[in-house]
């Protein structure tokens, strides 16, 4: 008799840890020690950057802390694979979708279909174009065209009495995404006051180190092109243009002054071995913002439609000092 009460028993805890596992696996919900966890599907773009790497790396500590279950896709920068995992977190029935759009456009339909699973979707670092903006319920990130102003502020206020034509090569993001827009957009919004300010030459370096240099090659190549200055769209590119310059016996920093976007720590290092002159702040660290966004929406909360991150602009003259408090 006692033989068969625990023979029952041990049958009951284990169909009891089963149907528990089910849950999680099939439904998607986590669940642990009988507490329901949040669980969220974040699609990144890919690893291009230093920034992308600190951004990747903030996400999935921060989900950690708060108790989040983080099913986490790395789509390599195609679109394609980014639509391929919002679907899976649709089918898998996930609380909450987020995703760092490659591109602006093409989302409409992938979005629409979350819409209609009842799954809200949080757009974090990069935004969307889409018609109808009910298909998210927020974007965390940067105010990107704010970047490209202050990188040409800093620049005309560098260049004032010193040069009277200036001729800018600049160094774009990926075709089509928000920041590579939006900080052409800015950066030429503010040099359109000052028609001495020329950009002289512009190509995509995708965001890429090794892009950069290319590109920066490329410029140098054609000998007719005078360059005073060069705008990168990221740190990576300009460190890959630093190195371009230096095979060419050009001293970045001092023959072509740099200005660029993120202030990573290399970025810091350049400025202090003088060889990058300026780098405005893009903050990749948005993990814990994010995190506190997903638990709001899934209490009900009213978020903003747009959350900014606060930022700054680093010139070379401060990177000394403020190199130790430098987190990526
Ligand atoms: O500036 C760049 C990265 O989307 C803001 O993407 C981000 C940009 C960042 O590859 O380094």
């Amino acid at each position: 008799m006692r033989g068969k009460i625990v023979i029952i028993t041990l049958l009951g805890l284990l169909i009891m840890s089963l149907v528990l596992a089910a849950c999680d696996d099939g439904m998607g919900k986590g669940i642990e020690h009988g507490e329901k966890r949040i669980v969220l599907g974040f699609s990144q773009i890919g690893a291009e950057s230093v920034w992308r790497s600190a951004n990747t790396k903030s996400i999935i500590e921060a989900a950690e802390e708060s108790g989040i279950e983080l099913k986490f896709q790395d789509a390599q920068q195609r679109h394609e694979n980014q639509i391929k995992a919002i679907r899976a977190f649709i089918a898998q029935q996930v609380d909450v979708i987020s995703f760092s759009p490659v591109v602006e456009s093409g989302w409409d339909a992938v979005l629409k279909e979350a819409k209609d699973a009842g799954i809200p979707v949080i757009v974090a670092d990069r935004t969307v174009d889409v018609k109808d903006d009910s298909l998210y319920v927020t974007v965390i990130g940067s105010d990107f065209t704010e970047e490209g102003r202050r990188c040409a502020r800093w620049l005309v206020e560098k260049m004032k009495g010193v040069k009277e034509e200036v001729n800018i090569a600049e160094i774009q993001g990926t075709p089509g995404s928000a920041p590579a827009i939006d900080r052409k957009k800015g950066f030429e919004e503010i040099l359109k006051d000052y028609p001495n300010f020329k950009i002289v030459k512009t190509e995509t370096g995708d965001f890429l180190r090794s892009r950069g240099k290319e590109v920066m090659e490329e410029f140098l190549k054609d000998g007719d092109l005078k360059i005073d200055v060069l705008f990168a769209h990221n740190d990576d590119m300009a460190l890959g243009a630093i190195e371009a310059m230096e095979e060419h016996g050009i001293k970045p920093g001092k023959d072509i002054l740099i200005v660029s976007v993120d202030a990573s720590r290399l970025a810091f290092e350049a400025m202090i071995a003088g060889k990058l002159n300026c780098t405005v702040e893009c903050n990749p660290l948005i993990g814990p913002q994010l995190m506190k966004a997903v638990r709001d929406v899934v209490e009900g909360k009213t978020l903003p439609k747009r959350i900014f991150v606060e930022e700054s602009v680093f010139p070379a003259e401060v990177a000394a000092e403020e190199l130790p408090n430098r987190k990526y």
